[in-house]
């Protein structure tokens, strides 16, 4: 029996792992693709924030689905915990081994199937990015309906764990909505595959809808079948000022009626925006500031110009508008959006909580959530900014402890008590583990063990992630 990793927390020392068990695991991948020395192990304990920072025996690097299952099977024998990971760039604490875990890096599963050009689908390993699949879509006359920020680093295998939304959802839906087929390891080194992407297939449970979205806590995923979209040709984007958060949740409404062709609509603030400004050098899109900027974009077969601007023409109270459609002033306009992440994380390691809210209940929040933070950390600043036609706000507080919580928890309880959900596309991580009871009854949760103890019996993939520790 091969001892376990320490469990002692990310201050004690390295963790060790048996050396029979660290010689069988060098068998399985090749003694390059296992990575023992600090220095090469230092990366993957550690997410990109800098927020969670965890400690490794080692890294294994598995090349294909049969050693996933020969590094699982082994593990689950000896009782090793295993911390799952892509490209690294979850946001909850998911993939980094903040309890000495043992870690899997996904990455090497990269390859990248045909495009079916009749179905419209293609599979796709678990370390292709997801702007490498999005790459491969297009070359064949397709689309990948779902982009993120990340998306040069994120990796299928992880965009379907954490079922990963981003700015398309509002037209394709999540992660989940592509998924056609997908191909994992049980816990206990069992492959189950079902790549066939059959669109009328009603033989039974569906795993990828169930596997998407667990976080790496039931099976390993090696491999997804999505779906693809029909190709755009034209895309326009324009940028709203407008008085507040209500006016663009009223936008979005009406927009989504009156344009069609409509794929995003994305929301900053003021000082946000100020802060993208000062970190990134860009001058700010309008001369003067307004409270609130909607960020929306039509794309299709045609050119949408009109079509935006005739809808964009009907909105009550917008202060201005900047109109992008050549691919370069329309990557200006997507920047001032999309730089949020990488400026807030120049003010030191945030606190990211990414919510959503009914509509309705979207302008109350953010009016209430820097009264929330200022009572608990007066110093602290908090940044919103996210994905308005889903309800989807990410609230950054900077200048908090790492570890200090109390933040977290207040904005949380203001969450469900708006009847919203403490994740809306980043997953519960561990960071998120203690107030999954805000969304989930206990039977929920009494479900969710019987699941993870039916396909994880050993309990050893992400055993820190998603589930509170019982008792
Ligand atoms: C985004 O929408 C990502 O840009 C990251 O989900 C959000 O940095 C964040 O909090
Ligand atoms: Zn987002």
């Amino acid at each position: 029996m091969a001892a376990h990793p320490d469990h002692g927390g990310a201050a004690g020392g390295r963790p060790t792992l048996d050396r029979g068990l660290l010689r069988a695991l060098e068998d399985v991948v090749g003694s390059p693709h296992l990575l023992v020395d600090p220095d090469l192990v230092a990366p993957y304990v550690v997410d990109w924030t800098g927020r969670f920072v965890g400690r490794a025996p080692a890294v294994v690097r598995p090349g294909d689905t049969e050693q996933v299952a020969a590094v699982v099977g082994r593990c689950a024998e000896a009782g090793v915990p295993l911390t799952l990971q892509g490209g690294n760039t979850g946001l909850v604490g998911g993939g980094v081994p903040l309890s000495g875990e043992l870690v899997v890096s996904l990455r090497r599963l990269d390859h990248l199937g045909e495009v079916d050009a009749a179905a419209g689908q293609v599979t796709a390993g678990a370390g292709v990015t997801v702007e490498r699949l999005q790459q491969a879509a297009l070359a064949a006359g397709w689309r990948y309906g779902v982009d993120l920020a990340s998306r040069g680093s994120a990796t299928v295998g992880g965009s379907v764990a954490t079922n990963a939304g981003g700015v398309r959802v509002l037209r394709y839906g999540d992660t989940r909505a592509q998924l056609v087929g997908v191909e994992a390891v049980l816990g206990r080194g069992e492959v189950v595959s079902h790549l066939g992407g059959l669109l009328k297939d009603n033989t039974g449970y569906s795993l990828p809808g169930l596997l998407c979205g667990s976080e790496g806590t039931l099976a390993v995923v090696t491999a997804a079948r999505v779906r693809l979209v029909p190709p755009v040709t034209h895309q326009v984007v324009a940028l709203l000022g407008l008085g507040g958060v209500g006016a663009a949740v009223e936008a979005c409404g009406t927009l989504r009626r009156s344009v069609p062709s409509l794929e995003a609509a994305e929301l900053f603030l003021d000082d946000g925006l100020e802060l993208v400004c000062r970190v990134t050098g860009m001058a700010p899109p309008f001369d003067r500031p307004h409270r609130c900027y909607l960020l929306v974009e039509a794309a299709a077969p045609h050119d949408p110009t009109g079509e935006l601007a005739e809808g964009v023409g009907a909105l009550a109270g917008v202060g201005e508008v900047a109109v992008a459609a050549d691919a370069a002033r329309r990557a200006v306009l997507w920047r001032y959006r999309e730089a949020h992440t990488e400026a807030v994380n120049t003010l030191g390691r945030p606190h990211k909580l990414d919510v959503t809210l009914g509509l309705g209940e979207l302008a109350p929040f953010v009016e209430r959530v820097p009264s929330v933070v200022a009572a608990l950390a007066p110093g602290a600043r908090v940044w919103l900014f996210g994905h308005a036609a889903d309800g989807n706000i990410h609230v950054n507080v900077t200048g908090l402890q790492p570890g200090d919580d109390r933040v977290d928890g207040a904005v949380f309880e203001l969450v469900a008590a708006s009847g919203g959900s403490i994740s809306a596309e980043h997953g519960i991580g561990t960071a998120k583990r203690p107030w999954l009871h805000l969304n989930r009854s206990p039977a929920e949760i009494a479900a969710f063990r019987a699941l993870k103890s039916a396909l994880d019996p050993a309990g050893v993939l992400n055993p820190a992630v998603l589930l509170p520790p019982e008792g």
